[in-house]
């Protein structure tokens, strides 16, 4: 019997060199080392608590474990960069020892190379380059990926540039100026995933209609990472418009419905903080686009 993809498959995503290739969405797992996050309350902000979760990511299938040891919910402030190192520096090197697939979460050139230099693979910049001149030299010399995000302002003031004149035209637009610059710079096309930035100077009604136009962001041509998982515009919808009604961890079945969706729109990674179930979701996706042989 001859197994053909199902109509509504998206096309097939362009391979990230580097990246594992499970034939799936990847499901990256979330490890935050601050003490403010809003998604986990600084659960993990302790050293050893913090490799405990990541292995544990790891454990329940996390093809890469993402971690970040600054804060950037709404109105958050700046951490000095020893700070920020020596959150996560211990932890991305006891990881990657682990054999675990890890990648950086950061802003800052100085802390990418150092997390590079200690094992991650991966450099996620939600600012997408733009806060720190020195982010793409780095990324274009080290190789490795790099997960540009739709982003304008630090998160201390973002909430005030949540404005636009058609939110997907305007992040589709500002996307693509940005790999301009990081193709000029001399990042590899195979290097990057592009994000919108959910939640990133957007309220929730942005980052539901960026989620409804996926097709949009992927006609840039590159593969999207979508970083949904327990944020605000989830609370908006569950709570009626007030999202302190259903805090963060009351968000996961809705977070895995989106996993679902996403991947089923041709989504290449989902960044989450439930792992498990996230994890069912893609597959799930992978087998109502491509339903398995018999
Ligand atoms: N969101 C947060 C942090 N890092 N990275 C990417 N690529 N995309 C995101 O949407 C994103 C991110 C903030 O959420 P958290 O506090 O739950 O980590």
């Amino acid at each position: 019997m001859v197994v053909t993809p199902a109509p509504s498959a998206p096309p097939a995503p362009r391979r990230v060199t580097g990246l594992p290739d499970p034939g799936r969405c990847l499901v990256m797992g979330i490890l935050n080392v601050t003490p403010d996050s809003f998604s986990d309350g600084g659960a993990f902000f302790d050293t050893a608590r913090a490799i405990d979760r990541g292995l544990a990511l790891a454990a329940d299938g996390a093809d890469i474990v993402d971690v970040g040891g600054e804060s950037t919910r709404p109105g958050a402030h700046p951490v000095p960069l020893e700070e920020e190192l020596a959150r996560v520096l211990p932890v991305v090197g006891e990881l990657a020892r682990s054999g675990a697939f890890v990648s950086i979460d950061t802003m800052h050139a100085t802390i990418a190379r150092a997390a590079v230099d200690a094992g991650a693979r991966l450099v996620n910049d939600v600012s997408g380059g733009l806060a720190d001149p020195l982010m793409t030299d780095l990324v274009a010399t080290a190789g490795v990926p790099y997960v540009a995000t739709h982003w304008r302002a630090p998160s201390r003031v973002m909430k005030h540039h949540a404005v636009y004149t058609d939110v997907v035209a305007d992040v589709v637009d500002e996307l693509r100026q940005r790999l301009g610059h990081l193709l000029a710079a001399g990042i590899g096309e195979d290097q990057i995933l592009i994000d919108p930035g959910l939640g990133f100077a957007k309220r929730p009604a942005h980052d539901w209609t960026l989620l409804a136009h996926l097709d949009r962001l992927h006609a840039l041509g590159f593969p999207v990472l979508i970083g949904a998982s327990r944020k605000s515009f989830i609370g908006a919808l569950l709570g009626a418009g007030d999202p302190a009604c259903v805090p963060p961890a009351a968000r996961d079945t809705a977070t895995t419905a989106i996993s679902a969706l996403a991947a089923t729109a041709g989504a290449h990674c989902v960044r989450v903080h439930d792992v498990r179930s996230s994890l069912d979701a893609v597959r799930v996706a992978a087998a109502w686009t491509t339903p398995p042989r018999p």
